[in-house]
């Protein structure tokens, strides 16, 4: 991408509405805009994040055997009323009418709609186990919604739900969801921790909530000290019985402070840490509550009909943004864990227009792409100093700089967003560099 056919609105200003500085930073990189409370359009370099984190998250969901599907955002009120939800859902649900006067509803969530397609299509129990999964933007009407994509109203979630025989069959299907949400937010360079969770609205006995750890976080959370050290699950196959993995994940303590009790909790005083977190996914078990009352049955092996028992994993996807901002930036922007960021690097040309600063440019660029890299050419007419704030602020992590004077001396700059470190080199050298960098 060229930046002078870019569109990135940055802004200089700290915007006034921002509390929390990954709303900060989302506006004044041009990510996002306001629409209206709660609800945001995401400008070309947000989507990228955005589309980024949710290609993670759909890799992550088929490699443990997830099928993708794609349910609509407006759902029929009937659905709701079969399973008992629609008057419990209260004002947090978007209620809408049709030119039939039909009632409809934008989905904050899909358990219904799943179970529908489910009882339709199921007769066995030898067609389970069976997951399936949507990305999809859901509707909550927030009370307070706040801190820009984190707590939104209008918000894209990845939601899988689950079907199985038995109540064992679905804890296979639970571990296998807890794995591969730790897979996912290790890919994001996070680490996120599952805590034992109250179930909510969503309903049901076994619950855990992901969390990031961030100052600013809504979540209160209690964890044993050694989370903090724990090492990621990359290599774990999901060929392989998973309780072991799950059990040992969490033999360690960890609570949301709702699930806290400071009574019943057996850390020693200088292993408790309290801290504050980002929910950045919730995983649930809730056995028959909507196949019972909406009558999605299979034929068990004894040939009786049988509930199906179900699950269901949420994923804030578009809340990711926020949270990973709010894990990784400093006093310049954002510093984009290298997964997840809008570009693998850029080049910046200090001097458009100089024959041999647009040679090397362009050069540059034609090989990073070749190389395979997401590469944006700063071929802007903007003052050196500000090109490199916008580079910062946007938070690519590779950077290669270079105008006639560094030419001059045959050499160019290659930055490293995270540690600031900057290295002159020949142009030629450069991508080689990087990549080696890349992977130490
Ligand atoms: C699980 C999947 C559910 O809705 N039904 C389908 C279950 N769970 S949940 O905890 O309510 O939401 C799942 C994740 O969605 C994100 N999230 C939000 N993100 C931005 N703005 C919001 N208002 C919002 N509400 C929920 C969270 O990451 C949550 O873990």
């Amino acid at each position: 991408m060229r930046l002078s056919q870019y569109f990135l609105p940055v802004l200089k200003e700290n915007p006034k509405e921002a509390q929390i500085v990954s709303h900060r930073l989302m506006l004044r990189a041009g990510m996002i805009q306001q629409s209206s409370a709660g609800i945001y359009s995401w400008l070309p370099l947000g989507l990228k994040v955005l589309s980024k984190i949710e290609q993670i998250v759909r890799e992550e969901q088929n490699r443990a055997g997830a099928n993708e599907i794609k349910m609509p955002t407006i759902q029929p009120s009937e659905l709701w009323q079969e399973s008992g939800r629609y008057d419990d859902y209260g004002l947090e649900m978007l209620r809408i009418k049709d030119r039939h006067d039909r009632d409809m509803l934008y989905g904050p969530t899909n358990e219904e709609q799943v179970t529908d397609i489910c009882r339709t299509h199921l007769r066995s129990y030898k067609a389970l186990p069976l997951n399936l999964y949507h990305i999809q933007w859901k509707f909550r009407d927030e009370v307070r919604p706040r801190f820009g994509v984190m707590r939104g109203r209008e918000f894209l979630m990845k939601d899988a739900y689950s079907f199985d025989i038995s109540k064992e069959a679905a804890k296979i299907a639970y571990n296998k969801m807890f794995v591969a949400y730790l897979k996912t937010f290790a890919r994001m360079g996070l680490t996120a921790i599952p805590m034992e969770a109250d179930t909510g609205p969503i309903g049901g006995d076994m619950s855990h909530e992901f969390i990031i750890l961030a100052d600013t976080g809504e979540s209160g959370v209690f964890f044993h000290k050694d989370w903090l050290n724990t090492n990621m699950v990359a290599d774990i196959s999901f060929d392989e019985d998973l309780q072991p993995v799950v059990d040992q994940f969490t033999s360690l303590y960890a609570r949301t402070d709702e699930m806290h009790d400071a009574a019943q909790c057996d850390v020693a005083a200088e292993d408790l840490m309290e801290k504050r977190g980002i929910e950045v996914g919730h995983i649930f078990y809730f056995g028959t509550k909507y196949s019972d009352p909406m009558g999605a049955n299979v034929q068990g092996p004894d040939g009786k009909p049988q509930a199906l028992h179900m699950g269901s994993y949420g994923i804030g996807v578009s809340r990711l943004v926020g949270a990973i901002i709010e894990a990784s930036h400093d006093d310049r922007g954002i510093i984009w864990p290298e997964a997840v960021a809008p570009f693998d690097v850029a080049i910046v040309n200090l001097k458009p227009g100089h024959e041999q600063a647009d040679a090397v440019s362009a050069g540059l660029y034609q090989s990073a792409q070749e190389a395979g890299y997401d590469a944006l050419l700063d071929d802007s007419a903007d003052s050196a100093g500000a090109k490199m704030a916008t580079m910062d602020l946007i938070g690519v992590p590779w950077q290669i700089i270079l105008g006639p004077r560094s030419l001059d001396e045959g050499q160019v700059e290659v930055k490293c967003r995270r540690t600031g470190e900057s290295v002159k080199m020949s142009p030629d050298s450069a991508l080689s560099y990087i990549k080696e960098q890349k992977n130490a």
